[in-house]
């Protein structure tokens, strides 16, 4: 049980239990870091809340539906434009952001009238659009207000529109993780079964848990094409409100983001039959492996060897010329959870690099259990890990490159450390072949750029340092 306490963590001794090391022969199915319980009062968490989970993660990706926050306004704002999604409908989800925006006398008077005010409102602006998201955030759920309510007096008063409704205050659960529940189990309870599909192909799937980021959805997309596959649905990369409803006439969900996706999957199996098949979408020798499987499901292996020859031909090279680059360089993972097992072996066995330490925000016991199994003896495993302790990872281990998010990443550059937006990527997509690359040309331009000699020769920045 090899638990690490950090020296930043004396004083929150509880935070030991959270930092693993694997040591060689550990078995994990007998013990695992804790994770997916509340942050320990005194540790600077990264972790963000149940309504960004729902909001920013997944419903957000929707490209033709109006997202109305139902809270203060900062709550819209803050989640809007800080994840690079982007969709064929000239981008109309980046574009907006809407909240019912109430006030103090809201919360003393009920904001039940201000919200209905506002979808009406949003629905006249945007004539042409006719579905929509409403999420209730803190202080809308603690005052009590029903917007189910509300919204179907909006739907018989209009007609045409279709409202979908979240109830995800950011104080419900212990991160972010609560809202991707809330919103998978929401969205199969109120809306899947509720329209057909046109079925074009025999072979139907919905991919789960791909959200488009830089662009990754439309490469798989390419690859289930030629295939022949026909997607019913990505949740949620590019996709619309009314895809999303018929989910339900998939002959298979391919589900990549586990943590985030994963119950839809389960529920699509429980209510439908529906059989759940989990892959890896990054990584050079991942993606082969899905397309194999995906062709032996439905008999198209042939179709399957042909789209990974044409890829490889195509992109095998240039990953070669980067492997040859990046062998041996030591790499840290700081993301959500999931990344950190779909990326480390794929990094090690595409590039030759070696992973060194790495944190999940919100990653609960099954993702510990797989990142474990896939990970170096000797690297560092945190749950829900504090800016002390990234510090203290970098004081006794080289690293570099990190994957992280802008605000650590920009914390790590101050010691000339490169980082790589691990969330919403420098230069995506990531996915596939084509992103194996993109993603090894990204740390290699991270690593190998003159700014850091340059900027450790600068006699100025050495003295502040
Ligand atoms: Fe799934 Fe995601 Fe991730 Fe995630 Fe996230 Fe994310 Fe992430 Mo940032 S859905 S769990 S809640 S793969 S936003 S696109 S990158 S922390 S590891």
């Amino acid at each position: 049980m090899p638990l690490k306490l950090f020296c930043c963590d004396e004083c929150i001794p509880e935070r030991q239990n959270h930092v693993y090391i694997k040591e060689e022969g550990e078995d994990t199915t007998q013990y695992l870091p804790l994770s997916n319980i509340e942050t320990i009062p005194g540790s600077l968490s990264e972790r963000g809340c149940s309504y960004c989970g729902a909001k920013l993660v997944i419903g957000g990706v929707i490209k033709d539906c109006i997202q109305m926050i139902h809270g203060p306004v900062g709550c819209a704002y803050d989640t809007w434009h800080t994840k690079r999604y982007p969709s064929d409908n000239d981008n109309f989800q980046l574009k907006y952001v809407w909240s019912s925006d109430t006030k103090e006398k809201h919360i003393v008077f009920g904001a039940e009238k201000q919200l209905k005010k506002a979808i009406k409102e949003a629905f006249k602006e945007f004539p042409k659009i006719k579905r929509m998201f409403v999420y209730t955030t803190c202080t809308t759920a603690l005052i009590g207000d029903d917007p189910k309510a509300v919204c179907r007096e909006v739907e018989e008063e209009l007609g045409d529109v279709d409202i979908f409704v979240v109830e995800c205050p950011g104080f419900a659960g212990v991160s972010q993780s609560k809202g991707h529940h809330e919103l998978n189990i929401g969205w199969m309870r109120d809306k899947i079964g509720t329209l057909e599909p046109e079925i074009k192909s025999e072979y139907t799937i919905n991919v789960i848990g791909d959200y488009n980021i830089q662009g990754d959805t439309y490469v798989l997309q390419r690859y289930f094409d030629k295939m022949g596959i026909q997607v019913i649905a990505h949740f949620t990369g590019n996709v619309t409100y009314d895809q999303l409803r018929c989910m339900h006439r998939a002959k298979l969900n391919v589900v990549n983001c586990a943590r985030s996706a994963g119950y839809i999957a389960n529920e699509l199996k429980r209510v439908y039959d529906i059989p759940r098949m989990d892959v890896d979408t990054w990584g050079f020798d991942y993606i082969k492996v899905a397309l194999r499987k995906i062709g032996a499901f439905f008999g198209l292996e042939d179709k399957a060897e042909e789209v990974i020859a044409d890829e490889v031909a195509k992109y095998e090279g240039k990953l070669n010329w980067y492997k040859e680059r990046l062998k041996g360089k030591k790499v840290c993972i700081w993301t959500g959870g999931p990344r950190l097992w779909h990326w480390t072996k794929a990094l090690e066995d595409d590039l030759g690099m070696e992973v060194v330490a790495m944190s999940s925000k919100f990653g609960h016991q099954e993702d510990f259990e797989k990142v474990i199994a896939r990970g170096r003896v000797g690297t560092i495993y945190i749950d829900d890990g504090n800016e002390l302790e990234f510090f203290e990872v970098l004081d006794n281990i080289h690293a570099d490159i990190i994957f992280t998010g802008p605000r650590v990443g920009d914390l790590v550059k101050k010691l000339h450390i490169p980082y790589i937006n691990g969330h919403a990527y420098h230069n995506g997509p990531y996915m596939g072949f084509e992103g194996a690359v993109n993603m090894a040309r990204d740390m290699y331009n991270g690593i190998y750029s003159p700014m850091w000699s340059l900027a450790g020769k600068d006699p100025r920045v050495v003295q502040e340092l």
